[in-house]
């Protein structure tokens, strides 16, 4: 990018370094799913524009994603890219609605292997993801420097399941009807999803993203062993591969965030990720024992303590930053995505209380 504008000096680099394993002097802050539907300026927007039309929109994307950044002024240490994982299958050539009130929808699911033959054969992120490059692009001048921009995925056996079942699903019976009927086939779909996510992390990161996190939400549907076989190699394979092509000058801190996977987190501490974001299923004490300062821990109150009110929001953040500790590879997050109907006072005070708390036990 030696022709574009440079960017804005950063103004708050906390979180990079919570993920680089440097001191820190508070606990950094963000929540997954932090621009999106509890916020009523976003419903505003929805009011007038389906949901992947914001996507496409370089300019609509960018006002969304400094959403939370302006309610929530100095009060989030990063932004993350307005956008969807499901944007790879629509690269592939899979046709994704997405049906208000419900989630997405897929009106043609792969049902049988003979059915990938229908997906693109060789994926140009730089042309079918393009718009996804421009609008973090567009973002990251926007910002002005006041906080690093997040890029992300979802992992490859996230993606296959939503591509087999045809959106969200209880069970997940019929990606896991692939896997285990059809191995085989199984590994090649995971092969060609990793191959677009390795462009696309890296497209990112040329376009302006500062960090990445990759999303295996149903990591935790696959017990121990068939996560080591069709989860695991290809997310150790995307941390590999994604720095081995951005080089030392062009490296950025990835996250992997594997709901669920509780069993793998020694494993996941391992394949080459900076930080492990954990949902609320994990002790931050035997978090930290498991992972020995290897990587740096993200999270993890459960997203609906938001609706428990004022006391049992403080109390759950005090609880959590006094297990994590406040300077050292720490990043404070919810264990999973902000629910649409949180009040949007009770993420302000969530934040708040992360930033007392955090100086708090720094100061200790
Ligand atoms: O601030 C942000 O985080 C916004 C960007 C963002 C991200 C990171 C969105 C916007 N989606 C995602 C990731 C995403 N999408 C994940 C991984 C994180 C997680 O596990 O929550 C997943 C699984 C999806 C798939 C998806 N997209 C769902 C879940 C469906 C299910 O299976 O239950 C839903 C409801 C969506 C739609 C969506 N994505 C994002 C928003 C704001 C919305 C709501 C759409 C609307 O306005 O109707």
């Amino acid at each position: 990018m030696t022709d574009a504008k440079p960017f804005p000096p950063l103004k708050n680099d906390l979180i990079l370094r919570a993920a680089r394993g440097e001191k820190t002097e508070r606990a950094p802050v963000w929540v997954m799913r932090q621009a999106g539907r509890y916020l009523p300026e976003f419903r505003a927007e929805r009011v007038e524009n389906d949901f992947f039309r914001i996507c496409r929109t370089p300019e609509l994307a960018t006002k969304v994603t400094l959403q939370p950044i302006d309610r929530y002024d100095g009060l989030l240490d990063a932004s993350i890219i307005f956008s969807d994982i499901l944007v790879i299958p629509q690269a592939m050539g899979m046709e994704v609605q997405m049906v208000p009130g419900k989630g997405p929808h897929f009106p043609e699911p792969l049902v049988l292997p003979g059915d990938m033959a229908k997906l693109n054969e060789n994926v140009d992120v730089n042309k079918e993801l393009k718009y996804v490059f421009e609008a973090i692009t567009m973002t990251r001048h926007a910002l002005n420097g006041r906080v690093p921009l997040i890029g992300f995925v979802g992992a490859p056996w996230t993606l296959m399941a939503y591509m087999i079942e045809g959106g969200g699903s209880k069970t997940l019976s019929k990606a896991k009807e692939w896997i285990f009927k059809h191995p085989k086939e199984s590994h090649a779909l995971l092969q060609r999803i990793t191959d677009v996510c390795v462009d696309f992390l890296v497209g990112q990161v040329h376009a302006g993203a500062q960090m990445l996190q990759v999303f295996e939400s149903w990591g935790g549907e696959l017990g121990p062993h068939d996560f080591d076989l069709f989860s695991l190699p290809y997310l150790a394979q995307i941390a590999k591969r994604v720095k081995a092509e951005l080089g030392h000058e062009h490296a950025v801190p990835m996250t992997v965030f594997a709901k669920g996977s509780w069993y793998a987190l020694d494993k996941l501490s391992e394949i080459g990720y900076e930080t492990v974001s954990l949902d609320w299923t994990h002790d931050p004490a035997q978090a930290k024992a498991t992972t020995k300062g290897r990587v740096t821990l993200q999270g993890n109150m459960d997203p609906n303590v938001l609706f428990g009110g004022d006391e049992a929001i403080v109390s759950t953040v005090e609880r959590m930053i006094r297990g994590f500790g406040s300077t050292e590879r720490y990043i404070a997050n919810l264990g999973h995505g902000i629910l649409p109907t949180v009040p949007v006072e009770a993420m302000g005070l969530f934040l708040k209380t992360v930033h007392r708390v955090g100086l708090e036990v720094a100061a200790e």
